[in-house]
């Protein structure tokens, strides 16, 4: 059993923490699987068989993370607190493609369904930093080949990124925190269960409304992101969990 003071901590966040940020979720009313068809832009067959399209639903959300008005907010901001305050190791396992986290001071991260300010070459498979629009005519800088640039992100049924490191921390944290996601997506929906069953973590979920694994977390809290994780992280600091 891991210090309540002192013990490793995992976080996960999805498209909920940024969302007062300015930028879509997906699942919600408001949010992108609403505007657009998930099949067309967000699987590897849909982009073999409409790659312009699937450019230009990265091309402008990509524009849009580029704006002056898109910032961390307080969430973001306390989640690096935490990191830079707490005694034991902790590590944030974000869904999200923004840059919000390391923007708000955050370093021990990991972006498993990738992330917008890269893209990769399909012939070399180099990664790039990446801020301009990508089109079929786009060169790879590492091989020159020409069509084969496509975001770094994960799409469904692709290997999410860094599973081996996340799954090994899961297995030695003493708590598993999960922000702003809904748990339908997985294998991320299912970490609270590793948490529980490879650590006995003690497990909170902070979100605007129960997600679909609601019921396995034994604490919760539910609001918008800056109001509860400021809040959570000052409880943390102060008593541990
Ligand atoms: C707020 C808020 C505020 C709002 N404050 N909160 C059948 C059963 C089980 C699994 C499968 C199955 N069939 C296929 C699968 C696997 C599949 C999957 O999970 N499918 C499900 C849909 C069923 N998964 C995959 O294919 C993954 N790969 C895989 O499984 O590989 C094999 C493998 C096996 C074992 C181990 C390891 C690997 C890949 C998944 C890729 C997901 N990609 C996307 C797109 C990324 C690029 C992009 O951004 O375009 O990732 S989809 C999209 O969903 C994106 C997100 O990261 C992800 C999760 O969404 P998230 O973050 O939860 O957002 P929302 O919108 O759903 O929720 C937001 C929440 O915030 C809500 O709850 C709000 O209430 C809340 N909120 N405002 C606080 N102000």
């Amino acid at each position: 059993m891991q210090d309540r003071r002192s013990g490793n901590i995992v976080i996960l966040t999805g498209a909920g923490i940024s969302k007062e940020s300015g930028i879509d979720t997906f699942r919600d009313a408001d949010g992108l699987w609403n505007k657009v068809n998930i099949e067309d832009v967000a699987t590897p067959e849909g982009f073999a068989r409409n790659p312009a399209m699937v450019h230009d639903f990265y091309n402008e959300r990509r524009r849009g993370l580029l704006g002056d008005n898109i910032r961390p907010n307080a969430a973001h901001a306390a989640l690096a607190r935490l990191e830079a305050e707490w005694p034991g190791e902790v590590l944030l396992v974000t869904q999200n493609i923004d840059n919000l986290h390391e923007a708000g001071g955050s370093k021990n991260l990991i972006h498993m369904h990738g992330e917008m300010f890269k893209a990769r070459c399909e012939d070399c498979h180099a990664v790039h930093d990446w801020r301009e629009d990508l089109s079929l005519q786009t060169h790879c800088p590492a091989c020159e080949a020409p069509g084969g640039m496509r975001p770094h992100v994960v799409w469904f049924g692709e290997m999410p990124f860094d599973m081996d490191r996340i799954y090994a921390a899961l297995s030695q944290c003493g708590l598993f925190l999960s922000i702003g996601t809904s748990g339908n997506v997985y294998p991320a929906a299912g970490f609270v269960q590793e948490a529980i069953f490879s650590a006995r973590a003690h497990t909170v979920e902070l979100n605007l409304e129960p997600s679909e694994g609601a019921t396995l977390f034994a604490e919760t809290d539910y609001g918008p992101a800056t109001e509860i994780v400021p809040r959570y992280v000052d409880k943390l600091l102060a008593e541990g969990w």
